[in-house]
């Protein structure tokens, strides 16, 4: 249960914020039941990162993770919005320079209707050419559940389709990192349901924080940032978030 006095404090400044940015991770989805990547079921206990979201694995063994892939999608097709997307993309529309940045790949914050959504990991529901060849698109939408077949492939040159997210060693899209950095000059910074682990998305708080953004996080534990932010409110992203639109 969230304690009432930070949110208040929180609601009370948004009221007053030009621009307010939030950054979100797993942990704004598993109220809607994706998996979360480290908590308890996260999906990296049962696979090593290693093993699975890396080019090298997929250049090795393109079987095992587009059967981890498939078994997410699968996962994720069930699933609906949450609270926390819904008030997120609310925001997204009833202000023109709030912005949310999502290092999540399920795409629940675009189903909720986020305006202007910063999409730094990609998409599981996208698709990109492995070879890659210069016919296909840079990437494509593909919301088939199950496969069709095991092993997709590219229409255009039939090379190996593989999911439209970044892997670990992969770069982030230049033009996404760079919208996120110009979010980050923000007057509060929301870090929302992650871990704070992987880079760059994790750096971007440290960057609000330079930029003079009062920066907050809202988690259901403490993370490697809860020591970094002017405030952090323990508790569930789709309870906190709820509690504060109804004080805006
Ligand atoms: C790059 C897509 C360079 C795939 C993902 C050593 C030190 C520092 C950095 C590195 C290092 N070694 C390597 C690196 C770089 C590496 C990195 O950061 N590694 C980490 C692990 C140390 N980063 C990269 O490789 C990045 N690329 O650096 O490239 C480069 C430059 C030029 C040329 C070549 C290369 C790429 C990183 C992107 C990796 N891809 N996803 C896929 O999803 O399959 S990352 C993956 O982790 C997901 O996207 C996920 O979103 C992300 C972060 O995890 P979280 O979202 O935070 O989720 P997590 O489960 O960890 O935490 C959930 C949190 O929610 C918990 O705190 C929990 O308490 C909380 N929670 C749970 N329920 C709730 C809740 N909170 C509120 N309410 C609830 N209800
Ligand atoms: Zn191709």
């Amino acid at each position: 249960m969230t304690t009432d006095h930070p949110v208040r404090a929180l609601a009370a400044r948004l009221r007053g914020a030009r621009r307010v940015t939030v950054l979100t991770g797993a942990g704004v989805s598993a109220a809607s039941g994706v998996p979360t990547f480290r908590g308890p079921n996260g999906l990296w206990r049962r696979y090593r990162v290693e093993e699975l979201a890396t080019p090298q694995a997929f250049a090795r063994e393109p079987r095992l993770v587009w059967d981890w892939y498939a078994w997410r999608r699968e996962q994720i097709a069930a699933c609906r919005p949450n609270r926390a997307h819904e008030v997120l993309a609310a925001w997204s529309v009833r202000h023109a320079a709030w912005r949310v940045i999502t290092q999540n790949v399920d795409d629940l914050h675009l189903r909720a209707g986020t305006r202007e959504l910063i999409r730094l990991h990609g998409s599981i529901w996208e698709m990109s050419c492995w070879a890659p060849c210069d016919r296909a698109p840079r990437r494509w939408r593909d919301e088939r559940v199950p496969f069709p077949e095991p092993l997709p492939r590219c229409p255009h040159c039939a090379a190996l389709a593989r999911p439209a997210v970044v892997w670990f060693g992969e770069p982030l899209n230049a033009r996404d990192l760079r919208a996120a950095h110009e979010a980050a000059a923000c007057d509060v910074f929301i870090a929302a349901g992650t871990s704070a682990l992987v880079y760059p998305a994790a750096g971007l708080i440290d960057a609000a924080r330079a930029r003079g953004a009062f920066t907050v996080e809202i988690n259901l534990e403490t993370t490697s940032a809860s020591a970094a932010v002017d405030v952090a409110i323990q508790g569930a992203a789709e309870e906190v978030l709820p509690e504060i639109e109804a004080l805006l």
